[in-house]
C-alpha cells in the first residue's frame, strides 16, 4: 500500500468514510487477489481505477477483490455509526467528541483495509464536522489545510509524511483547549508539544506536558533518538480501553494518565502519568518507525519500550533525589516493577492462559496485551542489558535502528543486532521467547571451614505450562553478594581468578545446574542472590528466620534487603494462615521495629520494606489457595505489628510531616508514604491516637495523597467516623470523576475490619446504583468491578459463593457492550484451579454458566474457554 487517502464526514449516528488507497502489487507475493479485511462496516461503494472491480467475494470480516495491474487505485465508501459504539475500537463518541483506537484490529471498524501491521502507508487525512460541536479537528503528522464549509461544517486536512500501519492511525473531532510548549531538539529543531484536554482541565496537564518534555530529552540523551515530527500531541478522552495510545504524532490517553494537580491526584497518579507519557513517547521509536512484522511480535515493540519507561523512571527520580538518594530511588523504582511482575504477571504465568512473551497463538489478540507481553516482556530486555552492558545495549540499539528503520520485524531481528553488535552468541537466550512459566532457581552452597571456600550451586527448572510439557535450559543472570558475618559484602573472586572485588556481580546461569567455588573466605557468608531482581525467576533458597532478619537488617542490595522482609512476612502470615492458634513470632516483630527505626533509610524504601506482600502474590503461594484464611491472617498480623509497634508508627508518622506547598518529588512522596502506610497500621490496630492522627489529616490535607491516604486508613479500622469521611470525601468530589474512581476503589477493595459492617457485595451492588457509576466507562468498571474482582480476594471469594455469581452477572452484561473490558474482567477466575475445592466448584459453575451462554464475545469465550480446558 503506497498511500492512503481518508475522507471522514463525521456524524455521531452516521459517518461517511472515504478511502482512496493507492496498491501496488508486491513482486515477491504471488499474484492473487487484494485482500481487505472489514468488521461491522456498511459498504456503500467498491471501485478499483474508477470501474466496478473484476469480481469480489465478502465473506462478512474478508474481502477479496481481483483486480489486473501492477498498480491500482481502489476506492471504497463506508458508512459507520461512532455513537452507537460502545467497544470503544474504531471510530468512537465519548462526551460528544470523536476519537479513535485502532490497534490492534480496530481499522477495519472504520474502513476495509489490509489491517496488519506489516502493510504501511503514508495517510492524507480529511475531516470535516460541525464547528461548535467539534472545533478541534486531529489526525497524524502535519496540518496541510483547514477551512469553513457550509451549515456551520469545517474541515481540516492532515498529513503523516512517515508511512505506518494502519494501527498508528487516529483522529480526534472535539471541544478542546491545549496547553503547549515550543522547544528545541538535540539538532535544533523547533518542535510544537500539546496537551489537548476538556475545557475546566487545562490546570491539570503541566504535569504530562512536564513528563512530555523530559520524555524527550531522555531519548535524546540516552539512545540519541529525536523527534521526527514538527509537532507532537496528546490527547485526553475520559472513554478508553487501555493507559493510552502510541498513534503516530498524535497519542491519545485515557484522562487517569493526563489530568493531575496536587487536589486530585496522588503522588503515585503523578508516577503513573510520568511513565506512560514517557512510555508512548518512547513508541514513537520502538513501534513507530521499527514496528512489529505481526502481532505474535507484540513484545518487541511492548516490552522494549516497558523497559525504557522504566529506565526512564528511575533516572528521573534518582535526578530528583540528588546523588545521595539517588541509588535508594533507584531501588524503589525496582522494587515497584519487581511488585508489579509479582503480583500481575507470576499468576498468569502459572495459569490457563500462561504464554511465552511471544505467543504462538491467540484467538482474539486483544487478550494478548499481557502482563507476560509487556512485564516478563521487560524482563527479557533488562537480562540483555545485564549480560551485554549499557554500552553493549546501546550499541545494539544503533544498530537495530541502522537495519530495520521505517520496517516490520520480529523479535528475532531484534536479538540477532544484540548479538552482532556485541559478538555474543544469543541463541541459547531466544528460548526466553518461546518458554512460557516462571523458572525456578533452587540456590544451596556449602561453606568450607579449611579451604576457606564457599561452593554455591544453582539449579533451574521450570513447570510445565499449557501446551508445554517439557522446558529447556535458560539463561538466567544471577546477580549475587556475599554478606560477611559483620554484614558487609565480601570481597568475590571465583577460584581461578587472580583477584576479587567487594560489590554484586553476575554469574550466568546457563545449564541445568551449575557450581561456583568462592575462595579466601575465612567465614561463612550469607549469600544474597537475584540482587536487583536480576532474572524474572522464583528463588528457592532455604534460610531461617535468623538469616532473613539478618539480610533485612544487611543486605547491601535494597530490592534484597526489601525481599528478605517479603519472604519473612510471607513466611509468617502463610503460618498464621494455616494454624488460626499460631503466633506471629517475637523476632519477626523485632525485625520490623529494626527497620522502622532505620531512620538513616529513604522513607520511600522504608516505606516499601514494611509494607506486607500482595495479597494475590501471597494466594498465589498459597496451595490451595484460601482467601478467607489468608485475609484472617493478614489482618491479624496488621493488627499485631499495629499494636506492638503502636509508638514507634506514631513517632514515624510524626516525623514524616511534609511542610510547605505540595510539590510531586521522591523524598516528599517518600514521606507521604511511609506516613501514609503507619496510618495503615494504626488503623488496624484501632488505635485511638492514630485514629485521631488519621481523622485531623482527613480533615487538614492539602493534597490528595494525605487525604486519600487517612481516608484509605479509616475505612480500614472499626472507627464510626469512616462512613461520615466517605460521604465527605463524594460530596467534595462529586464532579470529579477520576477522583470518584478512587473513591469507587476503595469500598470495592476495602478489607471488613468490623464484621457488623456491610458485606463488600452488598456495597458493590449500592454502589452502582450510583449516578457516577456507568458499565459503558471502562474507568468505572476497573476501579469498582475490577477491584472487587482481582484486589479483594477476602471479600470476592465469599464461601456462598454470592460474589462468582455476580462476576457472571457482570461479565455477561459487559460481554453485550464492550468485549475486550468483558474479558479483562472474565480473567479474575481463569486460576479457579488453585483454589479450595469448594471454592473451585462455586467458580466453576460460574465460569461454565457464562461460557454456556448466548452471544459470547471471542473475547471472553478464549479466555474462559482456556480456564475449562
Ligand atoms: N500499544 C497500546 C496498546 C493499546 C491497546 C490495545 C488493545 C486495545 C486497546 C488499546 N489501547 C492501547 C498501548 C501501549 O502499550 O502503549
Ligand atoms: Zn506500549
Amino acid at each position: 500500500m503506497e498511500t492512503v487517502d481518508l475522507h471522514f464526514h463525521l456524524d455521531a449516528e452516521a459517518t461517511l468514510v472515504t478511502n482512496r488507497m493507492l496498491c501496488v502489487r508486491n513482486p515477491q507475493a504471488e499474484n492473487g487477489p487484494i485482500r481487505l479485511w472489514a468488521e461491522e462496516l456498511e459498504r456503500l461503494s467498491l471501485t478499483v481505477d474508477g470501474s466496478a472491480p473484476l469480481a469480489v467475494r465478502d465473506d462478512g470480516t474478508l474481502l477479496e477483490i481481483d483486480a489486473a495491474g501492477e498498480r491500482v487505485v481502489v476506492e471504497v465508501q463506508t458508512r459507520i455509526r461512532p455513537g452507537a459504539n460502545t467497544t470503544l475500537s474504531g471510530l468512537y463518541v465519548s462526551n460528544d467528541g470523536f476519537f479513535t483506537q485502532c490497534e490492534a484490529e480496530g481499522f477495519r471498524r472504520i474502513t476495509c483495509f489490509p489491517d496488519r501491521p506489516d502493510v504501511m502507508a503514508r495517510f492524507t487525512v480529511t475531516l470535516e464536522a460541525d464547528r461548535a460541536a467539534c472545533p478541534v479537528l486531529l489526525s497524524n503528522g502535519n496540518l496541510i489545510d483547514a477551512g469553513e464549509l457550509p451549515a456551520g461544517r469545517h474541515f481540516a486536512r492532515w498529513e503523516d509524511p512517515f508511512p505506518k500501519p494502519s494501527y498508528l492511525f487516529a483522529l480526534v473531532a472535539a471541544k478542546l483547549v491545549v496547553l503547549e510548549r515550543q522547544v528545541r531538539t538535540q539538532s535544533g529543531r523547533e518542535v510544537l508539544l500539546q496537551v489537548w484536554v476538556e475545557e475546566g482541565n487545562l490546570d491539570r496537564c503541566a504535569h504530562a506536558l512536564d513528563a512530555l518534555v523530559n520524555s524527550m530529552r531522555w531519548d535524546e540523551e540516552t539512545f540519541g533518538l529525536e523527534l521526527d515530527l514538527d509537532r507532537f500531541m496528546i490527547v485526553a478522552v475520559a472513554d478508553f480501553n487501555m493507559g493510552a495510545m502510541e498513534n503516530k504524532g498524535l497519542n491519545i490517553f485515557n484522562t487517569k494518565f493526563v489530568l493531575a494537580k496536587p487536589d486530585t491526584a496522588t503522588d503515585v497518579d503523578y508516577e503513573h502519568i510520568e511513565s506512560v507519557v514517557a512510555h508512548e513517547y518512547f513508541h514513537n521509536w520502538t513501534g513507530n518507525r521499527v514496528t512489529c512484522r505481526d502481532w505474535f511480535q507484540l513484545t518487541l515493540k511492548e516490552g522494549l519500550t516497558v523497559f525504557r519507561d522504566q529506565q526512564f523512571s528511575a533516572d528521573m527520580l534518582a535526578r530528583a533525589a540528588g546523588e545521595e538518594g539517588a541509588a535508594s530511588a533507584r531501588a524503589v523504582k525496582r522494587i515497584d516493577d519487581v511488585r508489579v511482575l509479582r503480583a500481575a504477571q507470576f499468576p498468569e504465568d502459572a495459569g490457563p492462559m500462561a504464554h511465552p512473551i511471544r505467543p504462538d497463538r491467540y484467538q482474539e489478540i486483544n487478550n494478548f496485551y499481557t502482563a507476560t507481553v509487556y512485564e516478563k516482556g521487560a524482563e527479557i530486555i533488562r537480562m540483555l542489558h545485564t549480560l551485554l552492558g549499557q554500552e553493549g545495549f546501546r550499541n545494539g540499539m544503533d544498530l537495530y535502528f541502522s537495519y530495520y528503520d521505517g520496517q516490520a520485524v520480529t523479535c528475532d531481528d531484534f536479538v540477532e543486532v544484540m548479538s552482532e553488535a556485541n559478538g555474543v552468541d544469543l541463541d541459547q537466550f531466544m528460548r526466553w521467547y518461546s518458554q512460557a512459566g516462571t523458572p525456578r532457581v533452587r540456590a544451596s552452597g556449602v561453606w568450607d571451614a579449611a579451604s576457606a571456600s564457599y561452593t554455591l550451586t544453582l539449579a533451574q527448572s521450570t513447570p510445565p505450562t499449557p501446551g508445554q510439557p517439557d522446558k529447556q535450559a535458560l539463561v538466567i543472570p544471577v546477580a549475587l553478594g556475599l554478606i560477611g558475618p559483620d554484614g558487609r559484602d565480601c570481597v568475590l573472586r571465583l577460584e581461578g581468578e587472580a583477584t576479587g572485588k567487594a560489590s554484586t556481580r553476575v554469574l550466568t546461569l546457563s545449564a541445568m545446574e551449575q557450581s561456583f567455588r568462592f575462595v579466601d573466605l575465612p567465614a561463612e557468608p550469607v549469600p544474597s542472590l537475584l540482587r536487583g531482581f536480576s532474572a524474572p525467576v522464583i528463588l528457592e533458597l532455604e534460610e531461617d528466620d535468623a538469616r532473613l532478619a539478618f539480610r533485612m537488617a544487611h543486605d547491601a542490595d535494597p530490592c534484597n534487603r526489601w525481599d528478605a522482609a517479603q519472604r519473612y512476612a510471607e513466611r509468617v502470615v502463610l503460618a498464621l494462615a494455616a494454624d488460626p492458634d499460631a503466633q506471629v513470632p517475637a523476632a519477626y516483630v523485632q525485625a520490623m521495629r529494626t527497620l522502622l527505626n532505620a531512620h538513616s533509610l529513604d522513607p520511600a524504601f522504608r516505606a516499601q520494606a514494611l509494607a506486607l506482600p500482595g495479597e494475590t502474590y501471597l494466594l498465589e503461594r498459597m496451595t490451595p489457595a484460601d482467601p478467607l484464611a489468608l485475609r484472617a491472617a493478614l489482618q491479624r498480623l496488621m493488627r499485631t505489628l499495629g499494636e506492638q509497634l503502636a509508638a514507634e508508627w506514631l513517632a514515624v508518622f510524626d516525623a514524616m510531616q511534609v511542610a510547605g506547598e505540595y510539590r510531586y518529588h521522591p523524598r516528599d512522596a517518600g514521606c507521604r508514604a511511609l506516613a501514609n502506610l503507619a496510618l495503615r497500621y494504626l488503623a488496624a490496630a484501632d488505635d485511638a491516637q492514630g485514629l485521631a492522627r488519621a481523622q485531623q489529616r482527613f480533615d487538614a490535607a492539602t493534597n490528595m495523597t494525605e487525604r486519600f491516604g487517612a481516608l484509605s486508613a479509616l475505612v480500614h479500622s472499626t472507627h464510626p467516623a469512616r462512613e461520615q469521611a466517605l460521604a465527605a470525601f463524594h460530596a467534595r468530589y462529586r464532579d470529579d470523576a477520576l477522583v470518584l474512581d478512587k473513591w469507587f476503589a476503595l469500598q470495592a477493595g476495602a478489607w471488613r475490619w468490623d464484621p457488623a459492617a456491610l458485606p463488600t457485595l452488598a456495597r458493590v451492588r449500592h454502589l452502582m446504583a450510583d449516578p457516577a457509576f456507568s458499565l459503558s466507562n471502562p474507568n468505572k468498571v476497573y476501579a469498582l468491578l475490577g477491584t472487587y474482582f482481582r484486589a479483594n480476594p477476602g471479600e470476592f471469594h465469599a464461601a456462598d459463593g454470592s460474589g462468582h455469581a455476580f462476576w457472571a452477572d457482570q461479565v455477561l452484561a459487559l460481554n453485550a457492550k464492550n468485549p475486550q473490558v468483558a474479558a479483562r474482567m472474565a480473567r479474575a477466575l481463569e486460576n479457579w484451579r488453585r483454589f479450595t475445592p469448594a471454592l473451585q466448584h462455586s467458580m466453576r459453575t460460574q465460569v461454565q454458566r457464562v461460557q454456556a451462554s448466548d452471544g459470547l464475545s471471542a473475547d471472553v469465550a478464549e479466555v474462559l474457554g482456556k480456564a475449562l480446558e
